[in-house]
Order: C-alpha cells, then structure tokens, then sequence
C-alpha cells in the first residue's frame, strides 16, 4: 500500500464543474440503501479552458447505473476506482443520474449514513457525503437540494432530512416517503438524514422580523424529559444571535436530533442540527451543571453556524478556522453573557492553556490555518477551534465592538451564499477600521505559543515605569524560524501605595488606568511617565493575546495582586502564579528527596480569600482551585509525573490542614436545599461547596467523610451527587468507594450517559491497582468500543486525567491505549486518530518513558493504518 500523500493549500483551483441543484432518493434498508442522485450540472465558469473531465469522489459505495442526459454510460464510458468516478468526456451543462448501494449497518466509522441503535443518521463534515453518493464533495460547490426519503413505516415511523418537508405519503410494502427541500445552496457537508423512532418536542419562536419558526427536538422516547433546557438554550441563542450580530434564523423549521453515537459533540446541518446525545440531553437528576452549560454552548454554537459557516461557508478545509475560529467566539460570548462572565473566561483560558499549549508544543503542532494535510478529520483541533477564536478575538478587541460588528455585517452580506476564505473575513475588518492588518495576519500562519519575557523597573526620581517586553515563539515541526507577531498586551499598573489601578501615560498620550499596549517588535521598550508611586504590573489582563507570559514577580507581587488587581481574570491568575511558585518548589524538593515545606504565604492567601467577603463565589471557586497536574506539566522542561503528583497532592492536603474550620464553614454556608435550576447563582454555590469538600476529603477528614456520604445519598442532583462520589471513589478507602459505586450503577443501568460519568470517576481514581480495574470495565456490558462516548469517558478519562497511573514505570498503561489505537484504528479512525494523543506526546518526559512510548507507537506503526493514524503517527515518530 502506498503511503497517502498531503494535499497542500497552495494547490487550490476552483471546481471544474459545479453542481447547481441536487436530488436524492434513499431507499433505506440496514445493509442495503439504494441511493439514486440526479445532479444538475455545469461547467464553473473560472474554469473554461479546454476540455476538463468529471471527477466525482465516491468511497465504500457500489456503482449499479450512471446516465448522463438520460442516456446510460458503457463499460468504457467511465472509470471507478477506490475514491472517485470519473466521466472524460461531458458536455458543458448537464444532467447526471447515478445509482449506488451502500451498507450502513457496517459503518462502524460513523462518517457517511449509519446506523446508532436502530436509527439511520449521518455525519458529512467534512468527507462523509463521498460515502453516500458520487460527488464533487468540497465545500465551495453549493446546490440546493431536494431529498426524498423512503422508510418501513414501522421502524422508521419519523423520516427528516434538511430544509421544509413538502410531500409524505405511504407506499406499499409498509414503506412510507417523505420529501424534503432545502432552497439555500449549500455543500455536500451540511447536508443530513435521519429516520428512525423518534418523537419531538416541539415549540415556537417569532424572530425580529416576524418569521414564525418551528422549533423541534427530536429523541428516543426515554429521553422526552431531557430535552427543556436545550431547547431553553436555543431560543436564548436565536434572541442573543439577532440582539448581538444582527442575524436571524432563515427557514420554518429548525430541527436538532439527539444520537448516541456520535464521533464529535454535534453538526450543524442546514435545518437539522444532529447532536450527540450528550451534548443536548440534560436532566437534573442525570446531567452535572458542567454539563448544563456544555448543552447550552453546544446548542448554541451549532445554531450559530447557520451564519457563520452555513450561509458563509469555506473555500477548502484549510479555512477550517474561517467558520470555527468565529462561531467558538461567538458561542463564548453568548455563554459569557448568559452566565458569569469572569467565570466562562477562566474556565476558557484555563482549558486553552493547558490542552491548546499542549498541542502547539507536540509533534502535531499546526497554524490556525494549515498549508497541508494528509487527513482533514485530524484537523478539528484546539487549534483550530480555539486558538482561532482567540485570534478573533483579538480582532474585535483591536477594532472595538462597534467596528468589528460593521465588518462582521460587511462579512455576512457580501459573501452571503458563497464559500470564501480567512483572506476575505479579515479584509472585511480591514475596510470598516482602516487598520493595517498585514502582520497581525501571521496569527494564521504560524504555529506555536509566542512567549513573552516581560521585566519592569520603577524609576523613583524620574516617577517613570520602565516595561520592556521581548517575544519569541519556538520552533514548531516544519517551521523551524518564526516572525514577531503582533501581540496586544492590555495592562495597568497597580499601585503599591493607593490599591488602584494608575492613570498611564506613554509617549506623553494619556492611556487611562487600564490600556492596550502592542508589542509588534522582537523587543520593545514602554517608558511610562507620572507615575507617582511603584506599581506592580498587571499584564496580559483578559489573556489579551494567546501567549505565555513570564515575569519576575515576587510572591509579594503576587499576593498583592490576587487582593487588588482590578481585573477579575488576572487576579485569578496572580492566584494561579502565586500556587506554581510553590509548587515548583515542592516538585524539585520531592525529586531531591527532601522534606516538603508548605509555604505559608499560600496557605495565607488561600485564608484571606476563605474569610473575605467575595461577591461572585463561582470566581472565588475558580481562585480555590490549584493548577491541574496537566497545566503544572506544561510549565515544566520535562515533565516529572511523579512529582507533580507529590507536590500537588502535599499542597491540597496542606491547605485542608491548615484551614480545615474555614473550608467547613464555606461547605456549610453553600448548602442549600432550593429546587435544582442550572442558575448562575447557584451553580456558584455548588462548586464552592465541592471545592470546600475536596480539599477536607483529601485528608479523609471524618466529618468530611460524613458530609459527603451525605451529599451521596440525599441524591439533590447530579451535580452534588458525582462531586460527592467522585471524592468517595478517589479516597483511599474501599469501604467507602464500593458501596456508593454499586449502587449508583444499580439505579443508573439503563442510562448510557449516566454510566459514561459512572465509568470517568472510577478510571480517574489515584490508586495504583486502577488498570486492572479499567481492564475489567472494558468488559462491562455497558461499555462498547463502537461508541466514542464510552472510549471518551473510559479510555480518554485514564490517558488524559490519570496522568499518574497512564504514564506508570512499567509502561502498560502505554501498552493499554495502543491496543485500543489497533483495534479503533479499524473500527473509527476519527476515533482512533484522537485518543492516541498522549501517546504522541512522549518527547516530553524522561528517557525510560520516551522508550516505552515510543515502542507502542512503532508497534502501531506497524498496523495496515487509516489515513488518520497513519498522519498522527507519522508526526510523533518524526525526528
Ligand atoms: N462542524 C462540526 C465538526 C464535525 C467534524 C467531524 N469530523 C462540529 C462543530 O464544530 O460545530
Ligand atoms: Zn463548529
């Protein structure tokens, strides 16, 4: 087999031909659908030299007939192979019909049409169209569509697809036909199916124009009373979309269905959004407030798309950014505004910053917009999505909300109805603000984290603060130089004497107290004068810019800044500081086997903020929780699992020692016996809670053992009861886990989404026998390796959250998730191709480990590989 070859951007040509309308006729059966395409036809118009033929990608389908003008084609006509069909010789506009027969009940891969528990559904994005039908599958040629689908009338009562139904009727056999049109143009990857027993929940919504559309959810039967806050959700967001960004919903009917099987959390198909069950079934009693809030950023998210991506669309799969980059920000900024604001931030940079860092700095490290690939499915990234809305962000933060909305309008309507490129977006932002964007452009086609050395020094006599900032950003693979960026540092400087935040003035410009500065230069000197008193800086406020920002504070500073920054985000952050300074302290005391000090201007603050009145407790659960052993690791040159382990550990306990009374009493204070709403106030109060009862019950404090058998068994919500048993599992005690755990399964059997948490909280636990357990929980009936939840919840939960026990000395947790790459590896390689993520990450630990790592990596290198893995691993092993 030859190895598969990298597309590359500069590549592009527009389409030969394009496809102007599409009909579609499905014929369902498990293993056998009849698919029968008539395209409409003709030659693009950028395209008119010589004579082109038609090249259609089509894969895992079986030809039976293909017909042009009517007329069917012979045996020489055409060619088949593995990925296309092409016709040499066609005329400039025409019809073409083909018919092929496709297996859904095998499609493990779950891309194209398949089956989840009895019901047909399917997942284009971004190549899965190729699998249905013969196609030009790239996203820039657009058509409508009009699909007809034909079901049992028994097994597959509901019959969707996108766009209005416009006829329905029964046939014989017991079958039954729905048809379906989509009048906007779109690509083959945003079209979708479904059939199968569904019922709905139905509501309405009058948008700001007077449109009156029809809103369903659609879901097994079981699932009919989770489904209110999604659609709760949903509503928020078509109001948010039309009060913020002007936009509104475009059709009489919008749909979202809820699957269990699902590679990613959900697809925003034109009308009919296919979910992940869990990313939209909620229930108090069976979905956590993380996951409430997930639901609601997901739905809105896919919503969001109907604009920023569906209307808009790409060019190519390099401009993958283009509509995610954009719809990340905007479904921030909805959550932002829903619920805390403060909060949603550091949860977003917290998570960026671990897991998006991570990614820049392994083997698979990519710009926001790539300039090759082998697989695309590999390039639904943090980067991608995250890093993109960071620099979006950035956009907006340099153009101001008002113009950045003018060029966001200017966006929308002029490239309303076609796919375009990140080139056309920013030019867009360009025009309304007249800003040069030239070198802000680099953000799309560099990889890597930049980071910035920052150091500051008072001038007594001249009442002057002197900041020099210097940036550089490391090697990636493939861009072994980088350039300067353009980098927004928003600041201030925070008097020692007054408390406050200090007017600014550079250059002789007054700034305000709270100011953007931008680093454009490799180093850059700001010489801020009047400043009547020494101030310590607060820098990077927000996260203005993603990159990692070094400075010499002293804990002083830190300390100083966690009680009087102005800015909410940096406060958290100094915190955040503050706890890495002695957790590096303790991480090089553990490897020097000394004894572990804890330092008491931690244990000091922690006090001060315990006792202090602080308005949002949702920030101060934030403030109270330590860098994750993940976020530790980042920071370190190689990372010493172990010790991050010890260290954190010893600080946790630390703190619960020594301020055992104050974490009781903020347990205490945040019990409350109010109906469950998935509220911002509230949702406050139990993460302080769970957070006070973590720190008691890592030293198995008896009266915190009490309370959390407590919490388990008065089963308020799930919020409160996983929190509880989660902390019961992870204790260092049997009696306490298995009682708890035996019978939440008891009561949770029959709900996959529940079972999924079920599987997490016992994989995560610290205990050194936790493989053993794992390798007796793939066994469970309630787990499959076919359902990307259940690798998600089991196998990802232990690579990813385990680090302890994944990375053990002997290598068998490696040895483990290799065995799972193999087998997924067949089964789905979008699957395959993402769990084997911490595997690739094995340059950044000692040598013994790198060797372990690197032998299960050949070891899979060795497997007849997908695409997918194939390009993951190729990457890792890469000298
Ligand atoms: N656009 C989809 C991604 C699906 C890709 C799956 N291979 C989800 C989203 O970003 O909204
Ligand atoms: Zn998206």
């Amino acid at each position: 087999m030859s190895a598969p070859q990298p597309i590359h951007l500069h590549d592009y040509q527009p389409p030969a031909y394009r496809v102007t309308h599409t009909e579609l006729k499905f014929d369902l059966a498990p293993s056998a659908t009849r698919v029968t395409a008539r395209l409409h036809i003709e030659r693009h118009p950028d395209r008119a030299e010589g004579s082109l033929p038609l090249v259609l990608n089509g894969e895992q389908l079986t030809l039976l007939r293909v017909a042009i003008d009517g007329q069917e084609l012979g045996d020489g006509e055409y060619v088949v192979d593995e990925a296309t069909l092409t016709v040499p010789e066609v005329p400039e506009r025409f019809l073409l019909d083909t018919e092929v027969e496709i297996d859904p009940a095998s499609n493990t891969a779950l891309e194209g049409l398949y089956l989840s528990n009895g019901m047909y559904c399917t997942q284009c994005e971004p190549e899965g169209f190729r699998r249905i039908t013969y196609y030009p599958d790239r996203p820039d040629v657009m058509a409508t569509f009009s699909t007809t689908v034909i079901g049992e009338a028994g097994t597959s009562p509901v019959l969707l697809s996108n766009g209005n139904p416009v006829e329905r009727g029964e046939l014989p056999n017991g079958k039954h036909f729905v048809t379906w049109e989509d009048p906007h143009p779109k690509p083959s990857y945003l079209f979708a199916l479904v059939a199968g027993d569904l019922q709905k929940v139905e509501e309405r919504y009058t948008t700001q124009s007077g449109r009156d559309v029809t809103l369903q959810i659609w879901v097994e039967e079981e699932n009919l009373d989770k489904t209110e806050h999604a659609m709760a959700s949903l509503k928020r967001a078509m109001a948010w979309d039309e009060q913020t960004y002007g936009r509104e919903y475009d059709l009489d009917l919008f749909m979202i269905v809820a699957v269990n099987d699902f590679n990613m959390g959900a697809m925003e198909n034109k009308g009919l959004n296919i979910f992940n069950s869990a990313a939209v079934l909620t229930h108090p009693q069976t979905a956590t407030d993380a996951a409430f809030q997930r639901v609601e950023g997901i739905v809105a998210h896919e919503y969001f798309h109907n604009w920023s991506g569906n209307r808009v669309t790409c060019r190519d799969w390099f401009q993958l950014s283009l509509k995610e980059g954009f719809t990340v920000l905007r479904d921030q900024t909805f959550s932002a505004d829903t619920n805390s604001a403060p909060v949603k931030r550091i949860e977003d940079v917290s998570f960026f910053r671990t897991a998006q860092f991570a990614e820049d700095a392994g083997p698979t490290a990519h710009p926001v917009r790539p300039d090759h690939y082998i697989e695309i499915s590999n390039f639904y990234t943090l980067t991608i999505y995250e890093k993109g809305a960071e620099v979006v962000r950035m956009l907006r933060n340099l153009l101001g909300w008002e113009t950045f909305r003018k060029g966001s309008d200017l966006y929308f309507e002029r490239f309303d109805g076609q796919a375009v490129t990140i080139e056309d977006f920013v030019d867009c932002m360009r025009e309304v603000s007249g800003l040069d964007l030239d070198q802000f452009m680099r953000w799309y086609s560099q990889a890597g984290t930049p980071e910035i050395d920052a150091y500051g020094e008072y001038d007594y006599a001249k009442a002057e603060y002197h900041l020099t900032l210097r940036q550089r950003t490391p090697a990636t693979p493939g861009q072994p130089e980088k350039q300067p960026l353009h980098i927004p540092v928003r600041m201030g400087l925070v008097g020692t004497k007054s408390g406050t935040d200090l007017a600014m003035t550079l250059d002789g410009e007054p700034l305000g107290s709270d100011a953007v500065i931008h680093l454009r230069e490799e180093e850059q000197h700001f010489v801020f004068t009047d400043i009547a008193e020494a101030p310590v800086p607060s820098l990077l406020r927000g996260f203005s810019a993603p990159v990692k920002l070094r400075f010499p504070y002293s804990r002083e500073d830190l300390a100083y800044l966690l009680q009087h920054d102005s800015d909410g985000f940096n406060r958290w952050d100094a915190g955040q500081r503050l706890a890495m300074l002695a957790l590096d302290d303790l991480i090089a005391a553990h490897r020097n086997g000394v004894e572990k000090v804890m330092d008491v201007r931690v244990t000091e603050a922690f006090r001060t903020l315990l006792t202090s009145e602080i308005a949002d407790k949702a920030v101060l659960a934030e403030m109270l929780t330590l860098p994750s052993e993940a976020y530790i690791a980042e920071q370190q040159p190689t990372v010493d699992v172990d010790a991050i382990h010890a260290a954190r550990t010893f600080v946790k306990q630390s703190l619960a020692l020594a301020l055992r009374d104050e974490f009781l009493a903020t347990y205490r204070a945040n019990q409350t016996d109010a109906p469950y709403a998935p509220e911002p106030e509230q949702i406050a109060q139990r993460s302080l809670k769970n957070v006070a009862l973590s720190y008691l019950m890592s030293i198995e404090d008896e009266e915190a053992v009490t309370l959390a058998q407590e919490q388990y068994e008065a089963g308020h919500n799930m919020t409160d009861v996983r929190a509880a048993l989660t902390l019961l599992t992870h204790s260092s005690r049997d009696d306490l886990a298995n009682p708890a755990l035996r019978t939440f399964a008891e009561k949770w059997a029959h709900d996959p989404l529940v079972m999924d948490q079920w599987f997490t909280i016992q994989v995560t636990r610290p205990q050194e026998d936790v493989l053993d357990r794992l390798k007796f929980l793939m066994d469970h009936p309630a787990f499959s390796l076919k359902n990307p939840n259940k690798v998600r919840a089991l196998i990802g939960a232990f690579a990813g959250q385990n680090r302890a026990n994944f990375h053990r000395p002997d290598g068998e947790g490696y040895r483990l998730l290799a065995d799972v790459v193999i087998e997924l590896n067949r089964l789905n390689p979008e699957i395959a191709a993402r769990i084997i993520t911490p595997l690739t990450r094995w340059k950044r630990f000692d040598e013994s480990r790198q060797t372990l790592m690197k032998a299960e990596l050949e070891r899979i290198r060795a497997e007849a590989l997908s695409p997918n893995v194939y390009e993951v691993v190729e990457k890792a092993l890469a000298e």
